[in-house]
This record gives structure tokens, sequence and C-alpha cells, in this order.
């Protein structure tokens, strides 16, 4: 099977010839590794068009922290942080993908220009969340997550983390499908980091195969992630701030995209776009 064929397309959204690349715009006063710093919304705004103009095909506007032991904000606000944000980007052509648990912050997100629906819960969190995805014809990202009421750390145990994420997303896709989102709609993530620890996540990403055989496209989304931080600490050392992991994200960018990542989400998009570009060079060498 070629990386091609692995990669896939979404209907509902533009075709690249590589792996795509989505930007992070966190609209939020405490994320994990952007926490603050786009929560204006003429900041947040710009932000997106930034990275849209460094190499980003999509930009992903969340308004909810999923770091763990975030609490959720409450649906008000989560509307006021996003869908001024999604607006601001869709009017100026940008494709934009909503990062929320709530089926209202998806609806009035579509409604407000966004092309694409991002659920870190798989449709677990909000019973509403399917049925109006599946009215509006979007895609849906439907990532694994256990944890996703109480925290993100929870039931973290896993006797073989591959097989337990493929079948756990596998029914995830189940629903989603029954509950009557086009099959190619959906794109599945295997949540790196959400009731994972960093062994679990370096796992996944090297049986990324295994998640293809799901059978949807598959989006990525390591960037600085604190699995990379354990990887650069050493056995000893502590790991680098979060901002300071944007050359990892950018090779497991690359090395996502030549298992065949339909997209990898990421913070610091110009390492990344560089990367899935010479990726697909070099995939093109491959069949020349
Ligand atoms: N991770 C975060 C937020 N949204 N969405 C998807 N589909 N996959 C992820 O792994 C994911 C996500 C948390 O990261 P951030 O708060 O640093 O953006």
């Amino acid at each position: 099977m070629s990386n091609q064929n692995r990669r896939g397309q979404v209907a509902g959204l533009p075709e690249w010839d590589r792996c795509a690349v989505m930007g992070v715009v966190n609209v939020t006063p405490d994320s994990f590794s952007d926490g603050g710093r786009w929560f204006d919304t003429t900041a947040a705004v710009k932000h997106g068009l930034d990275m849209v103009g460094e190499g980003a095909d999509l930009v992903d506007v969340g308004g909810e922290s999923t770091r763990p032991g975030a609490t959720r904000v409450d649906e008000g606000e989560e509307l006021k942080r996003v869908i001024p944000v999604v607006k601001g980007l869709a009017s100026e052509g940008v494709t934009v993908s909503v990062d929320t648990m709530r089926a209202s912050v998806a609806e009035q997100a579509l409604a407000a220009g966004a092309a694409l629906v991002n659920d870190v819960s798989g449709g677990l969190a909000d019973p509403a969340m399917i049925p109006v995805v599946a009215a509006s014809g979007a895609p849906f990202v439907v990532m694994h997550w256990r944890g996703f009421l109480e925290g993100g750390n929870v039931k973290g145990v896993y006797d073989d983390v591959v097989r337990e994420v493929v079948d756990e997303l596998h029914a995830r896709v189940e629903a989603v499908r029954e509950g009557g989102v086009a099959p190619d709609r959906i794109v599945v993530d295997p949540g790196l980091g959400f009731s994972k620890n960093a062994e679990h996540d370096l796992v996944l990403l090297a049986h990324l195969d295994r998640l293809h055989g799901l059978g949807h496209p598959l989006l990525v989304a390591a960037s600085r992630k604190r699995f990379l931080g354990r990887v650069l600490a050493g056995p000893e050392g502590s790991p680098p701030p979060a901002r300071e992991r944007d050359a990892a994200t950018a090779a497991v960018s690359a090395l996502a995209a030549q298992q065949g990542a339909w997209a990898v989400r990421v913070h610091e998009v110009r390492a990344t776009a560089d990367a899935v570009r010479v990726a697909r060079a070099i995939e093109g060498a491959r069949e020349r």
C-alpha cells in the first residue's frame, strides 16, 4: 500500500497532495503549551492568518484547555472565545477546524464558517455532538481519550496500547457512523498524551500502520507534548519547556507524513510545513 493510499482524502475539505498542516490557535488562558498568548480575538485571528502565511493548510480553533486537571469552561465562555475567531478566519478564506466537545459550539462554529469539527472526546462528552455533526454534513475528527470527564490521566493502563486504542477507536467510529456521519468524512486520531504516558505515545507513533487499518485518514497531534519533553530530557535530565520542543515536533511531523498521516496538528507551523514538504519530495522521488 503506498503512502498516497494511506493518507486518504476527507470529503468536504480541500485536497492536498501531501500530509496537511493544521495550525493550532488556543483561545484560552491556560492551555498546556501556549495558554494566554492568543486569548484576545484580534491576536488569535492574526495568529491564525500568520500560520497560513507560514504554510498551514487548516487552522484549529479551540476555547477550552484539555490539559490534565483543567476544569471545564462554561458554554457561554467557550462560545465567546471561539466564534469570533472562527468567523474572522473563515471570512479570510481559511479552512477552519473547531476544537470542541460541545455540540452547541460545533453548531455555531459551523454556522460561522468552520469546515471541520475536532472533538477530543470522540463524540462521548456531549450526546448531541454526533447528531449535530451528522446533520451538518461536516467532517469529524474522532480522537481516542478514555478520560474526557475526569481529567487527562485516568484509565491510562494498557496491556497492549496499540490494540486497545485501535479497538476503542473502532468502536467510536462505528458509533459515529451509526449516528449518521458519512464514512468519507471521518478522521481518526490516537490522542497522544490523552490518558497515555510517554511510552504509550511512542509505541503508538511506531505503529501508525495499525491505525491506518481503521480505514480512515489519520490526524497526528504530537506538538510540544509531554512525551517529547521526556525524550529530549534523557533518563536523568529535566524536560525542556513546551516551547522548546518545536524542532522535535517537526521531526515527528516528517515521520508521521512519511507513514501516511493525513494531517499533523502543530503550534509552530513553519518547521512542520518544511518537514511535510520534504517528506512529500522524498516520496515523489521514490515513485520515480
Ligand atoms: N491535543 C490537544 C488539543 N486538541 N485535538 C486532536 N484532534 N488531537 C490532539 O491530540 C489534541 C487536540 C491538546 O494540545 P494543546 O492544548 O497543546 O493544543
